[in-house]
């Protein structure tokens, strides 16, 4: 079937998807048509303010100037050498994010999943070659109700039946134990053990914050194992909470930190696996790879992205306008809020039940205006662009009150 000329209305375009795409997502019913800064609009024209910034890929909000100038600059010169030849823009990419990150090598790869993937061939590689872990024994602990990606070994450890149920057979060698809890990670670790694989906060378990301490624990722990802490700051990382990586909010350096979503700027599939020599050195000509990892495009982009964090200005803002976030829930529990936990610009709130899940919330708010997501039942996430003015996520959590308290 060809596509019809004239310009199909959103209704026609959610209809035409359904026989030709696989339905692996449940969307809300809003067909996005352009962007800028915190807001989306519709094929109809329908403004929307973005409280989900593509799960925290749009730190910068959509289509951010110095992003786009930066890609148009690139596009029009050199988009991909693969890495069987050097580009111009690589070396000062990876010099920028490691000095942004404190760490001293970079591996660019694509996306979050691959990132992932690549700090597990990392780990395992070192257990081997440094730790003298025997071989194809080593093993990586990580954290119930974790979210690392949806490739088969990252679901492997997964434990939510919903991601993992009907992928088999899974990879060996992950230990799971549950978040926020030093005894049991301590008891999960031996020997064999290669890394300790988590989120700084749990993104898709709805933003849960582990205690204070938790993270310089993992540190400490790690350090007297001598094993690896790999952090996973894809979703928690580059302004989110208020600092460029939430690990610094406990001040703690992990030996490798796993880099993805805004590291692109919202423009292009950027992710990255930073971390010490030690590690990031054991990998030699042949053994990883990637067609499109380190591109010159991405990483033009990627620069961009790590010139518009070196200022520390996003980190400032989200740390501030959190408060703002902070307060307005607040005043909300007690009102169809149950409770919320938050860090810098991202929230996870959970709703009153009786008021209806969380799709049925975000709906609500979709017909308001706001564009947010639910994570697992009444949870719902907000994550705006760290761009938002404070009158924007003003009116974002009125419309919060009024489709809670209204029961609209
Ligand atoms: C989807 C969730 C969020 C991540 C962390 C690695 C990855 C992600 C901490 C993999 C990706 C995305 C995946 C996307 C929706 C979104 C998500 F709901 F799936 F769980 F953010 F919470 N580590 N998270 O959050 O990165 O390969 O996707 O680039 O699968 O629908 P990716």
């Amino acid at each position: 079937m060809t596509a019809p000329t004239h310009p199909r209305t959103s209704d026609e375009l959610i209809r035409a998807e359904e026989p030709v795409l696989a339905h692996n997502y449940h969307p809300l019913p809003v067909v996005v048509a352009r962007a800028e800064g915190a807001w989306v609009e519709d094929v109809e024209g329908r403004r929307y303010l973005d409280m989900l910034a593509g799960y925290s890929a749009l730190n910068f909000g959509h289509r951010h100037p110095a992003l786009v100038e930066a890609a148009h600059r690139q596009l029009d010169r050199l988009t991909l050498t693969s890495r069987a030849f050097h580009n111009d823009r690589l070396a000062g990419f990876a010099e920028r994010l490691a000095a942004l990150t404190g760490q001293d090598m970079v591996l660019p790869m694509n996306t979050g999943a691959e990132a992932v993937e690549s700090g597990i061939k990392l780990a395992r590689k070192w257990a081997y070659d440094v730790k003298g872990v025997p071989a194809d024994r080593a093993t990586i602990v990580v954290a119930a109700d974790n979210f690392h990606g949806r490739t088969t070994t990252i679901v492997s450890f997964s434990t939510d039946e919903t991601a993992r149920s009907g992928f088999g057979p899974f990879t060996p060698g992950f230990r799971i134990v549950p978040y926020n809890d030093l005894a049991a990670l301590e008891a999960a670790v031996d020997e064999t053990t290669a890394a300790v694989l988590i989120e700084p906060i749990q993104g898709e378990a709805g933003v849960l914050i582990p205690d204070d301490g938790y993270l310089a624990g993992v540190r400490e722990l790690t350090r007297r194992a001598g094993c690896l802490f790999v952090a996973d700051e894809i979703q928690s990382g580059l302004g989110r909470t208020g600092r460029t990586l939430a690990v610094e909010h406990e001040g703690v350096v992990p030996d490798v930190v796993l880099l993805g979503k805004a590291l692109g700027g919202g423009i292009v599939p950027v992710s990255a696996v930073v971390g010490r020599r030690e590690v990031l050195g054991v990998l030699h000509p042949g053994e990883h790879g990637s067609t499109f990892g380190g591109n010159p495009l991405a990483a033009a982009v990627g620069t961009a992205v790590v010139e518009l964090l070196e200022t520390g200005a996003f980190q400032r803002r989200a740390a501030e306008l959190g408060e703002v976030l902070r307060d307005g829930l607040a005043a909300l529990v007690g009102r169809g809020v149950v409770g919320f936990r938050s860090r810098g610009l991202w929230a996870g709130v959970d709703v009153d039940p009786a008021l209806g899940t969380g799709r049925a919330v975000s709906e609500r708010l979709m017909r308001e205006g706001i564009l947010a997501k639910d994570t697992h039942g009444s949870t719902i996430r907000l994550a705006p662009p760290l761009t938002i003015t404070a009158d924007e996520l003003t009116s974002a959590l009125a419309s919060l009150e009024k489709v809670l308290v209204a029961g609209a």
